[in-house]
């Protein structure tokens, strides 16, 4: 497996005897981050191909024991919205007390269907759903902690509690909620594992290369669904 070095690349392409079969433990947990229809083709945020990560995710679930689900949750008007910010428009960002905020198009409204899952989404074995980004005044990309990088949003509680001491993850967006998430895994000295098939990006200024850097950096590993194994 590749380690941290600044030779370290981002790649999908196994030969066969490079072919890493994961053993999945009753210990690891598949957290489905945002399959919700404002990232998907026609939602509020979309995603480019956010629908395609449904069928990779659906073929990794069957491997897993444990699976939570995450959802973008904002108030009407939330301060990540361009619209709450008169003058900025969407994609553009500003500087909150806590850092830099992306400015986003309105999206994953409490209650609306663009806050809903996906319906190709198969939820009926997830053991959680994790609401965030409910807080008016503060974003939250990663499901462990809101955007000031300290607000505990209660999961890495739960997974203590639970014995989850590996995360997996797949899901919308790649290089935001994702991203963030699996380093925050890593801050909380737990191993985490990007199913890379499973996610697509926002590829924003440069995003994907930003986040993959710190991905290096940080440990988080990249994985295909193809690679899971019993
Ligand atoms: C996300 C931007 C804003 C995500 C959520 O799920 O990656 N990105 N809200
Ligand atoms: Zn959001």
């Amino acid at each position: 497996m590749k380690s941290s070095s600044s030779e370290w690349t981002v790649s999908l392409e196994f030969s066969d005897n490079e072919r890493l079969e994961m053993l999945i433990t009753p210990n690891d947990v598949l957290v489905v981050i945002d399959v919700q229809n404002d990232f998907c083709p026609g939602g509020a945020l979309a995603v480019a191909d956010g629908d395609a990560v449904i069928d990779p995710i659906h073929r990794a679930t069957p491997h897993f024991q444990h699976i939570i689900l995450t959802q973008d949750w904002h108030t009407p008007n939330h301060n990540s919205f361009a619209s709450a910010h008169p003058g900025m428009k969407p994609f553009e960002q500003i500087e909150l007390s806590h850092g830099p905020q992306t400015l986003w198009p309105d999206h994953c409204i409490q209650g609306t269907r663009g806050a809903d899952f996906h319906p190709a989404l198969q939820l009926t074995r997830a053991e959680l759903i994790l609401r965030k980004g409910f807080r008016r005044a503060i974003d939250s990309y990663s499901a462990f902690f809101e955007n000031d990088r300290t607000t505990p949003t209660g999961l890495a509680g739960y997974l203590r509690e639970r014995s989850l001491t590996r995360v997996f993850l797949a899901g919308l967006a790649y290089d935001y909620c994702v991203g963030y998430s699996a380093l925050d895994a890593r801050r909380l000295a737990l191993p985490a594992i990007i199913l890379r098939d499973a996610c697509r990006a926002i590829d924003l200024n440069g995003s994907v290369a930003a986040i993959e850097r710190q991905f290096a950096a940080a440990g988080v590993e990249l994985q295909s669904t193809h690679e899971l194994n019993r």
